[in-house]
């Protein structure tokens, strides 16, 4: 099936299709810039731009044929990538310091906790909103551990420049990147919701995928010169 003009929603799909697999290359070309344990980093920011190039390829599809949202390729994307960006947190930190492995676990299983009732709450399989309360104190208990946590301690007390660079701007994207998918979650309660909800979303993928591996990009790409 074309692709109609009027179908804003499905460009937003195909356009980020291209953008994703641009950025895979490009984080793929510039790990050659990157000196030791940023190379890394820059290995999962071009995975997980990589895995959602493919999902996006198959969301734009259904999007296209039946005006509806892809929901589970979308929450299976999720589900892959946001275990890869909590991980590129922690090498972020473990570059700089000794971390417990606790802490990777409490991002983990609070991120796990928002996607599975943001799923279950799409679905239908939980009502609407009690999901969408306890998707939502997952994402505010990683705020509260990234912000007062002992992840932040470690970066204060331990960062070079250019790791807490990266920290606070990748802190910043948990933060305000991440604040667009509630939104996105909200606009789908509506009327006619699935438009609102997708674009929403597809714009926070946009951000927060491509985005998050250039912050990994300049901070890799700066550390390396001065090393
Ligand atoms: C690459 C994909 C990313 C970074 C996806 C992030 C998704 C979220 C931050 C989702 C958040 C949600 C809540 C905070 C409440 C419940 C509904 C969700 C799942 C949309």
């Amino acid at each position: 099936m074309d692709l109609k003009a009027d179908d804003y929603v499905g460009v937003t799909f195909w356009i980020i299709s291209a953008a994703m697999v641009a950025a895979t290359y490009f984080f793929t070309v510039e790990r050659d810039r990157a000196v030791g344990k940023w190379k890394t980093s820059l290995t999962v920011a071009a995975m997980v731009t990589g895995i959602a190039a493919i999902h996006y390829f198959y969301m734009r599809g259904v999007w296209v044929n039946t005006g509806e949202s892809p929901l589970v390729f979308r929450y299976v994307d999720w589900l892959l990538t946001v275990p890869l960006q909590i991980i590129e947190f922690y090498l972020i930190l473990a570059a700089i310091a000794v971390v417990r492995a606790a802490l990777f676990w409490k991002l983990m299983i609070a991120s796990l906790v928002m996607l599975v009732f943001g799923f279950l709450g799409e679905l239908g399989a939980m009502s609407y909103w009690p999901a969408f309360a306890i998707g939502m104190a997952g994402w505010l208990y990683i705020i509260y551990e990234i912000f007062a946590g002992e992840a932040s301690q470690i970066s204060a007390a331990n960062g070079t420049a250019a790791s807490q660079t990266a920290f606070n701007a990748l802190r910043l994207i948990v933060t305000v990147g991440w604040a667009i998918y509630p939104i996105g979650y909200i606009l789908g309660a509506g009327e006619g919701g699935a438009a609102g909800l997708n674009l929403i979303y597809n714009l926070a993928d946009f951000v927060n995928k491509i985005a998050f591996g250039v912050v990994i990009w300049v901070a890799a790409t700066s550390s390396s010169e001065n090393a």
